[in-house]
């Protein structure tokens, strides 16, 4: 048995806030989501698998254009030409009610409705499959959901489609059918194909338990390779590998610069420490001081003069492999000094406030966003709001000097 595992392909995601840039390249990104999925037919088609799991989120909420739509069904029309059924449920994105026999999609799809559910399928070689799996109804399924699924079956391999996060036991957060994986192990199952969480990750090697991730990151926290995982059984087991294969991988990359002054000079040594690789890279570069940066080169940086010049230089190269978006001035020697005492007092304050648990607090009713509370809670995120709140609270001591 061979199959495809992937999850929350969030056709056509905006990409907000990246519009100014040259066209090609914001083709190119604003494409990356559908290029990535096709990429997964391709492969599904040059592998012959037996069949695709698409485990929620197809869509993102609000954008579930009539083209998004119109390309799913296409991909899937491709994989129906060359026999390859697809096994699919919504998420919390793409949540909707699961009627029988109301669907646009091609007879090779067969979508899980918004109760537990199983589907069986005999392979080509005999081999006997059943899939169990829901879709969501409405946004948001506080209750484990992995109860109602039944125990392994009497067929050859049992696979559990779940879209969902592990529980954290906190009811502001278990909101999208929480989970333990000592549970899921409990069901005796041969494979878990989870979605929800978009860095790829396997919860546990035998059985496998595992999210795929978003095939195609969508900002700078959903950063690093995405791709799907290809499953092949291997005697009585299945073993899950990775498969990079988004085009556009967001990354941050830490450049070092000594006290230059003249713009072009600091674009040339940025530049040198940026190494484009096969993708096409969406870099985000933290400058850091090495020695005394001088005030006109902090300028340059944060006024965002750099960052407009670096971005002609590269529009205007043959072939773009890559485009800088985002440039931060990093590092202490940045703030201006506090003294022993306001950084005590500063750390244990930061400590207190820029962490998971307030964070959610602050969030409060704004958490039924799921992006807000999603982004809001990222580690980098929270981070990144620290230096910055570090930044402004100097910037004021400044001005009282
Ligand atoms: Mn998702």
């Amino acid at each position: 048995m061979k199959f495809i595992h992937t999850a929350d392909l969030h056709l056509d995601s905006p990409f907000r806030g990246l519009a100014d840039m040259p066209t090609q390249i914001w083709q190119k990104i604003h494409r990356s989501t559908f290029t990535a999925f096709e990429r997964i037919v391709d492969n599904a088609i040059k592998e012959q698998v037996d069949f695709v799991l698409i485990v929620g989120d197809i869509y993102d909420r609000d954008h579930h254009s009539a083209e998004a739509e119109d390309f799913f069904v296409r991909q899937c029309q491709r994989l129906n030409e060359h026999q390859i059924p697809v096994y699919l449920s919504y998420g919390n994105h793409d949540y909707q009610i699961v009627s029988e026999g109301v669907t646009s999609l091609p007879q090779n799809v067969h979508v899980f409705g918004n109760q537990v559910e199983t589907k069986t399928l005999t392979l080509s070689n005999k081999e006997t499959v059943s899939i169990t799996g829901f879709s969501y109804g409405k946004r948001w399924l506080s209750a484990d959901q992995v109860s109602g699924f039944p125990s392994k079956a009497t067929t050859d391999w049992h696979i559990g489609m779940l879209h969902g996060a592990l529980a954290q036991n906190n009811s502001e957060q278990d909101h999208y059918a929480p989970f333990t994986v000592a549970e899921l192990l409990q069901k005796n199952y041969d494979y878990w194909a989870l979605g929800h969480i978009h860095k790829h990750q396997v919860l546990n090697d035998n059985p496998p338990v595992v999210y795929p991730g978003d095939p195609q990151g969508r900002h700078k926290n959903e950063d690093g390779q995405h791709g799907y995982y290809l499953v092949q059984s291997d005697l009585s087991k299945l073993k899950a590998e990775f498969k990079a294969i988004a085009p556009i991988e967001w990354c941050t990359v830490n450049a070092n610069l000594d006290h230059l002054q003249a713009a072009d000079i600091i674009i040339k040594g940025l530049r040198q420490q940026v190494k484009p690789g096969e993708q096409f890279k969406m870099i985000a570069l933290n400058v850091q001081s090495t020695g005394e940066m001088s005030a006109l080169t902090k300028q340059l940086i944060t006024n965002g003069t750099i960052l407009e010049r670096f971005q002609e230089q590269i529009a205007e190269d043959d072939s773009p492999k890559w485009w800088p978006y985002q440039i931060n001035l990093l590092g202490e020697a940045n703030l201006p000094k506090m003294t022993d005492l306001d950084q005590e007092y500063w750390d244990q304050a930061a400590k207190e406030v820029f962490n998971q648990s307030a964070m959610v607090e602050l969030v409060g009713k704004l958490s039924k966003y799921d992006f807000i509370a999603e982004h809001l809670t990222e580690p980098s995120m929270i981070e990144e709001l620290r230096r910055e709140a570090s930044q402004e609270l100097g910037e004021e001591d400044h001005h009282e000097d």
